[in-house]
C-alpha cells in the first residue's frame, strides 16, 4: 500500500462513541468536515477517492487506540508542512476528543524524500570510528550562553585535547552580540586544528545556524564555506523545512545535527500531543544526519523503551534513507554513561555538558572522564572498577557517584 498509515491514541468525551471519534479525525484532516456539504455529490463523486479511512479501533489505558489511512494523493510530495496539516492538524483540536496523541507513521515510498546526506557512516568516517564503531562522545559548551568566541574556542580546544568526538553550540546559542556566529566558527575552527596537530584526531564542531527561515540558508552557507565541519539546527524552533532546505541544497557539504528543543510541549503528556517517533521519522526524512533522542539515566526523564523505539526508526533499514546517528544528551556525566551503552548500545552519541565542564579539573580532564567510561563500559568492566587505574574517571565519579 501507498497511503500514509497513521496511528493515534484518543480519548472521546463522554457521550462520544469511539467509532464516532475516530471517524471524526479522519474526515477533519482528509474530505470532510462537522456536517455533509453539497459540494460533494453525484458529480463530484470523485472525491471519495481521498477520503480517510479507519483501518482499527482498539482499548488502549483510558481510552483507544487507532489507525488511519490517509491517501497517498492527497500529500504533495516533499512538502513536510503539509504533511504536518494531515498527520497533525485541526484534529488536536477537535471539541469531541478530550485528549489525542499521534503515536506513529508509517510514511510510504514517494513521500519519504532523499534523507540524510552522512548518516551514522558518514559522520563516523570523519572522525574516523567507522573500524572501532565505539559511541561518540561530545559536548556542549557550557554555559548556554555568555562565552565570547575566543573563550569559547578556549573551551573547544581543552574538549578536544581531552579527547570528545564532537563538541557542540548550545540550543539558545545563536548569532548574539556577544558572540557573533562566524567569529566564533573561525576561532573553534582554529582551536580544533590546533587539537588535531597534537592528537591527530579530526573534532566535529556543530554550529548553530539557527534563524529565520529567509537566511538560514545562507547562514549554513557561509558557514561551510568558512571551514564549518558540522551544522546545527533547533527542528522544532525553526520547522521541518529547515532540515530539508539545509539537506537539500548543494552547498550544504557537511552533516546536521539536530536538536529538538521545545519537543516537551508536544511529546510530554503521554495522552496528548505528538510522540517523539514520528519527529524522529520526519527528521529522517528532511535529511538530518544526527538527532537528540534522549537519555535513559539523564535529566530530562526518558523512558527506555520509547527511546528504543525511537532510536530504531531512525535507524533501522528504511528504503534508501541512510540511518541518523540517535543522540543521547540531557545531564550525563561518567557515572552514567554504563546506564546509556547498556541500554542503547554503540551506535549513540553521548553528550555531556555539565558532566563535562563541571569535572572538578576542568575541561579536558572532564573529556578524558568520558572516554574512559566509554572504554570501562565497551571492557565489560565497572566505571568504579576502571576508576582505580584512571584518575580523571576517579574525579567524575567522586562527585557525581556512579547511577
Ligand atoms: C544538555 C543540553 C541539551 C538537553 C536537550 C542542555 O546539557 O545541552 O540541550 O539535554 O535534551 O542544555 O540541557 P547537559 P534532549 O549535558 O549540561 O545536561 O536531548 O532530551 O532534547
Ligand atoms: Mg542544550
Amino acid at each position: 500500500m501507498n497511503d500514509l498509515i497513521a496511528t493515534y491514541y484518543f480519548k472521546p468525551k463522554s457521550g462520544v462513541t469511539p467509532e464516532f471519534a475516530a471517524q471524526a479525525i479522519s474526515e477533519e484532516q482528509t474530505t470532510g468536515t462537522w456536517t455533509d456539504i453539497s459540494t460533494v455529490n453525484e458529480k463530484t463523486a470523485y472525491v471519495h477517492a481521498f477520503d480517510g479511512e479507519v483501518l482499527e479501533i482498539v482499548p488502549s489505558g483510558e481510552g483507544f487506540e487507532t489507525k488511519l489511512r490517509y491517501p497517498y494523493e492527497i500529500f504533495e510530495p516533499g512538502n513536510i508542512p503539509q504533511y504536518l496539516s494531515v498527520i497533525a492538524g485541526n484534529l488536536f483540536g477537535l471539541g469531541k476528543l478530550e485528549a489525542v496523541r499521534l503515536l506513529d507513521i508509517d510514511i510510504p515510498k514517494g513521500l519519504d524524500g532523499t534523507g540524510p546526506k552522512f548518516g551514522i557512516e558518514g559522520v563516523r568516517k570523519l572522525t574516523g570510528t567507522e573500524t572501532t564503531r565505539r559511541p561518540h562522545v561530545g559536548t556542549i559548551i557550557k554555559p548556554k550562553v555568555g562565552l565570547t568566541p575566543k573563550d569559547t574556542a578556549a573551551v573547544a580546544y581543552q574538549a578536544a585535547i581531552g579527547g570528545v568526538d564532537l563538541i557542540k553550540d548550545d540550543e539558545t546559542l545563536t548569532d548574539q552580540k556577544f558572540c557573533p556566529r562566524m567569529e566564533r566558527l573561525e576561532m573553534v575552527m582554529e582551536a580544533l586544528d590546533k587539537a588535531k596537530d597534537e592528537t591527530g584526531r579530526q573534532v566535529l564542531y556543530a554550529l548553530n545556524v539557527t534563524t529565520g527561515g529567509d537566511r538560514i540558508l545562507e547562514a549554513a552557507s557561509n558557514a561551510v564555506r568558512m571551514g564549518a565541519n558540522m551544522i546545527m539546527v533547533d527542528v522544532l524552533t525553526a520547522g521541518f523545512s529547515a532540515v530539508q532546505c539545509l539537506a537539500s541544497d548543494p552547498s550544504i557539504t557537511v552533516p546536521i545535527h539536530v536538536h529538538r528543543t521545545m519537543h516537551g510541549a508536544l511529546t510530554r503528556n503521554p495522552v496528548h500531543g505528538i510522540a517523539m517517533r514520528p519527529i524522529a521519522k520526519l527528521v529522517r526524512v528532511c535529511g538530518g544526519d544526527q538527532l537528540h533522542t534522549g537519555t535513559v539515566s539523564g535529566k530530562m526523564g526518558g523512558k527506555a523503551a520509547e527511546i528504543l523505539g525511537d532510536n530504531a526508526a531512525l535507524t533501522r533499514p528504511a528504503g534508501d534513507l541512510l540511518p541518523v546517528f540517535p543522540v543521547a544528551s540531557g545531564g550525563l556525566h561518567p557515572g552514567k554513561v554504563h546506564a546509556e551503552i547498556t541500554t542503547l548500545g554503540n551506535e549513540i552519541v553521548l553528550q555531556a555538558g555539565g558532566g563535562i565542564h563541571g569535572h572538578p579539573d576542568g575541561t579536558a580532564a572532564g573529556a578524558r572522564a568520558m572516554r574512559q567510561a566509554v572504554d570501562a563500559a565497551l571492557l565489560g568492566v565497572s566505571a568504579e572498577e576502571y576508576a582505580k587505574t584512571h584518575a580523571e574517571l576517579r574525579k567524575a565519579l567522586e562527585k557525581w557517584g556512579s547511577a
